[in-house]
């Protein structure tokens, strides 16, 4: 593991932490103000809290015995002096493991036994089920318990080849398969559908995830791992090999699961060491390397820069032997460069970005706010000072004057509130379309629309139904919102001018992303019914996986926009609410405060001495912003 990289990793996770810091103490801040509401402080700790257990993910793809376990033993493991994860000729890892750090548990192997592929749950929430799982301590200080525990990510099982098909793991009209069928009638299959691995390495234990995958046959029957695992990984690897050159597989893979998908991809062509040839000069060498990587950029349709050279196994052998030389030959350098200087700068700019604009947008906020408060108190001690050692007349006019000023907002807020019970049943309108119930009876129409029609003429007319009506539901919620916000804006305008409350800005609920990602789940489907694979055989069984793979991401679509219009609904309320309630108590006291002072005059230094406390108060405040706001952005 070079420098470089830990070195960032760090960086990134010490940055993060920060920034979480900062945003809980603006939580403890707005927390310490009266008439905030609770809501937005949860929200805040809540982003704080996500923000601290965020995971970079790199995910390792392509056809199996291509490199990647190796290559992952390379950049991440070579410190322990062996090959940790299991790298053989053939197939080796049979199921996609994850490997992470979680400082909650102890380290383990979890492994998802290949039968669960039976139920309907997804992968996503068999996660949370323990009792699935089978669990194995890892002894981190034991290199030989660690490598013969990590052997299970290899283990095949027999089973009957009815079953075998059944599960889409096995399919006996490919004649490349066929001869795998074994005269007691099994075929050979993974012992486990799915792999986790909690060990605190350095790297693990900052925030990185690192996704092994199998080769082709497994990738293709998870559709849980195309249509979300991959999609979300940061990075995603994928490995060619000198020895193979790019094959059909490899190009079925690279356009099925890494190409269209994923965020950020580059090429590695592993195994450079096969091309080196003593009888050749290093020129010469370097020659034929480069024109293999030419032309998998060419076939690959990727800028040559974007294809990376490398020889895993000699870089992890460099390692252990501490061989300076050979690890610079082997390339390995420039992948870690690369997830040290762009995979996590990229992530971590990603992550400051939307963190940061959301909590500054209230942290502005919480400024007028606060500056508003200033002047008012500095108006009102202003005026007590022009009125101390005056007659009694003098205050009754003020108090006068103050009385017609809090009838008049009186006035504008009850014809608000108005305004806020039809905002208010827009609101619970605008949940209605998108609320449990809606999506349940969606889900059913699709499904029942699919019922005794499971082709892949079916499979596409059910996912537009379901996504078409998703769609639709999204779309009408956020209109209702857009006309919502009209409403609210115009009754806002009128206390801004006549009352002259700081000016506010309430955002569009913006949908959009929710409706983009039920779009591509649509594209996904019809890419998958075109596919010559899915419509020539009977794959029932691959079918309902695929449909029900669907319909749990377009559920999350769905969930993700609900939760969205609620947190809306709160943004685009409460905060009005409040300042409305709060420059009528500030009426209210200055009113009172006058009526004292009427009744006994000497209250009047009384009050001044209190309001000069609350401004020093408030400027106390001002400055403790100001120091939690140039924390949001370093
Ligand atoms: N010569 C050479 N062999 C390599 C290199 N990288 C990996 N290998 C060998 O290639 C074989 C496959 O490597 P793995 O790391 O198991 O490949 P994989 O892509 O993880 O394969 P699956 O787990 O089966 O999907 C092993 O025997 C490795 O030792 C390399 O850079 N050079
Ligand atoms: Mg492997």
């Amino acid at each position: 593991m070079s420098i470089h990289l830990e070195q960032e990793v760090a960086d990134f996770s010490e940055r993060r932490m920060r920034l979480a810091t900062a945003i809980t103490d603006y939580a403890d801040w707005l927390d310490r103000q009266h008439g905030i509401d609770a809501e937005r402080t949860l929200r805040l700790a809540d982003t704080a809290s996500s923000l601290r257990q965020d995971k970079l993910v790199v995910a390792f793809v392509a056809e199996f015995s291509r490199g990647k376990t190796e290559l992952i033993n390379a950049l991440f493991f070579a410190d322990h002096g062996q090959r940790l994860l299991p790298s053989d000729a053939g197939r080796t890892t049979m199921c996609p493991t994850e490997l992470f750090s979680s400082p909650d548990d102890a380290p383990s192997l979890s492994l998802l036994p290949i039968e669960t592929r039976r139920r309907e749950e997804s992968l996503a929430r068999l996660r949370h089920m323990p009792i699935e799982w089978c669990r194995v301590s890892l002894d981190p200080t034991d290199p030989r318990q660690l490598q013969e525990s990590l052997k299970k990510l290899t283990e095949t099982k027999a089973m009957p080849a009815v079953d075998a098909i059944e599960l889409g793991l096995w399919n006996s009209d490919d004649a490349s398969e066929r001869h795998q069928l074994r005269p007691d009638g099994t075929v050979e299959v993974p012992a486990w559908r799915y792999a986790m691995v909690n060990y605190p390495h350095p790297l693990l234990q900052a925030g990185l995830t690192i996704l092994d995958t199998p080769g082709l046959n497994a990738l293709g029957t998870e559709p849980e791992l195309t249509l979300s695992v991959i999609p979300n990984a940061h990075a995603v690897m994928f490995l060619l090999a000198t020895d193979t050159g790019v094959t059909r597989s490899d190009l079925e893979i690279w356009q099925k699961h890494v190409h269209r998908h994923a965020n950020y991809h580059v090429a590695v062509l592993n195994k450079i060491d096969m091309l080196w040839d003593e009888l050749k000069s290093d020129a010469e060498v370097q020659a034929t390397i480069e024109r293999q990587a030419e032309e998998a950029a060419r076939v690959l349709k990727l800028p040559r820069s974007r294809v990376f050279t490398v020889s895993a196994q000699k870089a992890l052998a460099a390692s252990i032997r501490g061989d300076g030389a050979l690890r610079v030959r082997s390339g390995i350098e420039s992948l870690e460069y690369l997830l040290a200087h762009q995979v996590i700068p990229a992530r971590r700019d990603m992550l400051y970005h939307a963190v940061s604009r959301e909590v500054m947008s209230l942290l502005d906020e919480s400024r007028l706010d606060l500056s508003a408060r200033l002047k008012r108190s500095s108006d009102e001690l202003i005026q007590l000072t022009q009125l101390s050692g005056k007659n009694r007349e003098m205050i009754e006019q003020s108090r006068a004057a103050l009385q017609k000023e809090k009838d008049s907002y009186d006035a504008t807020a009850s014809q608000f509130r108005a305004t806020r019970k039809m905002v208010q049943a827009q609101g619970e309108h605008l949940l209605s379309y998108l609320s449990e119930d809606t999506l349940s009876a969606i889900c059913k129409n699709g499904r029942e629309a699919l019922e005794g029609s499971w082709t892949t003429r079916g499979l596409t007319s059910g996912i537009r139904q379901l996504s078409g009506q998703m769609s639709e539901r999204i779309m009408q919620a956020s209109q209702l919102a857009d006309n919502m916000l009209d409403a609210l804006d115009q009754a806002y305008i009128r206390f801004h001018r006549l009352h002259r409350l700081p000016k506010m800005q309430v955002p569009r609920l913006d949908l959009g992303a929710y409706r983009n990602r039920l779009d591509a789940l649509s594209r996904e489907t019809e890419a998958f019914c075109k596919d010559p694979a899915n419509l020539l055989l009977e794959k029932r069984f691959m079918i309902r996986r695929f449909y029900a793979g669907l319909a749990e991401e377009a559920r999350k679509a769905f969930n993700l926009a609900r939760m969205e219009a609620e947190r809306w609904l709160r943004i685009a309320l409460d905060p009005i609410m409040t300042r409305i309630r709060e420059h009528k108590q500030y009426l209210d006291t200055r009113l009172a405060s006058l009526q004292r002072i009427l009744e006994n005059m000497g209250t009047l230094h009384g009050r001044m001495a209190q309001i000069k406390q609350e401004i020093g108060t408030l400027r106390h405040e001002k400055t403790e912003l100001a120091r939690i706001a140039e924390q949001l952005t370093v």
